[in-house]
């Protein structure tokens, strides 16, 4: 199978995040990306490939434009007021507040944007969300091109990012700017099925209202697990979008016989959805190890999700998102994609 890896990943680097009443490294770290391009290398999984540059154009059309356009600017305008450190926002436009006026203040913007104080800036950050939409990207123009599985190694991961707002390490959903850029090329219909450990919120609010993208979303109960305020089985879809999000909420503990019984079960609504592509967003935070998670996945249940993702018969991009187990991060990515070699 082919890859896609920019090392400009990298410049998204000594990010913090507030957890546990500190402000620590965060998770989300350069490292994750390393252990998975090595681990490829390891068992020779197939060429690395470098990112194309693409165009912002596909990504208009999941994303607003103000957000869009904020994105590139926040480390300059921080910088420029004598800021260092990480960028972060800290306060929101909740319920009773005015959530229809930007605000000028670069950190208020920020907080404007943001579902939570989970989407940091550096100085490479921006550089390093371009990179990741266009990893995913050139990836899906692999799959157009007839190749059937691609991966792409994106850092930072898009899942949690909404039509305009960031979050939970994620700024640009790369998984959703792949299957519009898909739909853009051609594709008349796209599955997005979602294994992360957290709920894919912005990838469901980015389609919930559109039947042509169908979205699948296997994860932590929202009730006791971020990202909390989506993700429950009732979310079913509006409008012309009614029927086609469907949501696989499971209890902490959850060990592979529960959980591959929702893939099961997503698989048949994918089945019969009959789309054109699939797009993975391949999360491996699910691993009984991962230090942020509560699922207990072994190192083994994860080729029998590539065996099982494969087995679809559809041409398949998969899109890497959250997974914090840095030494197993690597072993557990490449063994889903070495489920499509068999
Ligand atoms: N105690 C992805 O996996 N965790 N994002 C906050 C606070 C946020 C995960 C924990 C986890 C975000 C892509
Ligand atoms: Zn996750």
């Amino acid at each position: 199978m082919k890859s896609v890896y920019s090392p400009k990943h990298a410049g998204h680097a000594g990010n913090l995040e507030l957890l546990a009443g500190e402000l620590l490294p965060a998770f989300e770290m350069p490292s994750r990306a390393e252990f998975i391009r090595a681990r490829i290398e390891a068992v020779d999984l197939g060429p690395i490939l470098a990112p194309e540059p693409f165009d912002l154009s596909s990504a208009r059309k999941v994303h607003d434009a103000g957000y869009l356009d904020f994105l590139p600017t926040v480390w300059e305008r921080w910088s420029a007021e004598g800021r260092g450190g990480t960028a972060l926002p800290f306060a929101w436009p909740t319920r009773g507040l005015r959530g229809d006026v930007p605000p000028q203040a670069v950190e208020a913007l920020h907080g404007y944007y943001s579902f939570d104080g989970g989407a940091g800036f550096v100085a490479g950050t921006w550089e390093a969300i371009k990179s990741s939409h266009d990893t995913a990207l050139t990836a899906a123009s692999l799959v157009n091109a007839g190749e059937r599985a691609v991966f792409a190694l994106c850092r930072p991961p898009g899942h949690h990012a909404g039509s305009s707002f960031m979050g939970g390490y994620c700024y640009v959903n790369n998984a959703a700017v792949a299957a519009q850029w898909l739909r853009d090329q051609g594709a008349g219909r796209v599955s997005i099925l979602d294994v992360d450990y957290h709920h894919g919120n912005g990838t469901q609010q980015i389609f919930y209202h559109r039947g042509d993208v169908q979205v699948l979303n296997l994860h932590a109960d929202p009730m006791v697990e971020y990202p909390f305020f989506l993700g429950h089985a009732d979310e079913r879809g509006e409008g012309a979008g009614e029927g086609f999000n469907h949501n696989y909420p499971m209890p902490f503990g959850t060990a592979w016989e529960r959980w591959s019984e929702a893939l099961e079960d997503a698989c048949a609504h994918l089945t019969a959805f009959s789309p054109d592509v699939v797009v993975v967003s391949l999360g491996v935070d699910t691993f009984e190890k991962d230090p942020i998670s509560k699922f207990r996945l072994i190192t083994g249940d994860y080729p029998k999700i590539g065996r099982r993702i494969a087995a679809l018969g559809l041409p398949t991009l998969v899109v890497m998102e959250g997974g914090y187990a840095v030494e197993e991060i690597g072993i557990n990515a490449v063994g889903v994609l070495t489920g499509f070699e068999d």
